[in-house]
């Protein structure tokens, strides 16, 4: 009964309709990345931020999951073992192709935070700069989404299950970005297999046991076929 765990990354979404970050034409080549995804530019200017998040809570909810997304929800229905997914997404793209078990390590366009206190409470479609905490009242009201020198959230819980993996899987991610960059080389020192699924090999790509190159729907859906038949 072997334990799979998925880390999955922009990639998995772009089928969908969802920009990646770092392609050439992607979401930081036209913003600047310490304007939209820190807690010092959402300081500076929370309605350029605010209205940031809305376009793409807006995009989200147009799009619909492709063939990657249900292929993991039937893994994770179908597999003789544990199936956990971690995303660093903050679409709703997993949820609504059906998987179960995720972790939503950079948090969710669906959710609001407040700035001052910490309450956390489902966003509306379109927030505004100062919308008062309904917990505590402050004006503080911003996207529940982990920005660049922020702990991720679940942090403890994924190491547990990272620490458990006898698969470690990760799906249209650059490997840019820690700590979830990091998690290849902590599931082969727990001696799990890694395999990575990418157009290209990503910046971790040589810390990786086996690749399958291609678009995420053809990839995706023929290696869990695959682990559905072994
Ligand atoms: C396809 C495909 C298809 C396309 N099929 N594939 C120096 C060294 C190391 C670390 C640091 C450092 N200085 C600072 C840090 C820490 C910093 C960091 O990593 N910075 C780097 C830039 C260097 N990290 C943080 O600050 C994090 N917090 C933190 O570290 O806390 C302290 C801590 C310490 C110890 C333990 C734990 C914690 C927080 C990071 C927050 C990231 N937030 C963002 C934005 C918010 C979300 C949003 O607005 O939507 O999250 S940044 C952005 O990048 C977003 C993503 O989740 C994240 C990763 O991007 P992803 O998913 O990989 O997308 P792309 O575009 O980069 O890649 C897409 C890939 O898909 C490509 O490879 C394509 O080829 C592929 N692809 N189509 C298959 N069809």
């Amino acid at each position: 009964m072997r334990k799979i765990v998925i880390l999955t990354g922009a990639g998995i979404s772009a089928e969908s309709g969802i920009e990646t970050f770092r392609a050439e034409d992607g979401l930081w080549a036209q913003h600047r990345v310490e304007d939209v995804a820190t807690p010092e530019g959402f300081m500076r200017d929370p309605e350029l931020v605010v209205n940031f998040y809305n376009a793409r809570r807006a995009q989200a909810a147009e799009v619909a999951p492709n063939a990657a997304h249900h292929a993991l929800a039937q893994l994770e229905t179908e597999h003789d073992g544990e199936v956990v997914v971690i995303t660093q997404n903050v679409d709703d793209l997993h949820e609504r192709g059906g998987t179960k078990a995720l972790y939503h390590m950079h948090g969710h366009l669906k959710g609001a935070l407040c700035a001052s206190c910490d309450h956390r409470w489902p966003a509306p479609m379109v927030m505004a700069a100062g919308d008062p905490c309904p917990s505590c009242g402050a004006p503080a009201a911003r996207p529940d989404i982990v920005w660049f020198g922020e702990m991720p959230y679940d942090m403890d819980t994924l190491a547990d299950h990272i620490s458990q993996a006898d698969i470690f899987v990760a799906i249209g991610t650059s490997g840019n970005v820690y700590p979830a960059a990091g998690f290849v080389a902590e599931a082969r020192r727990a001696g799990a297999h890694t395999i990575e699924f990418n157009l290209e090999p990503s910046a971790v790509g040589n810390q990786f046991a086996e690749h399958r190159i291609g678009p995420a729907s053809e990839t995706v859906t023929a290696w869990v076929a695959e682990v559905l038949a072994t």
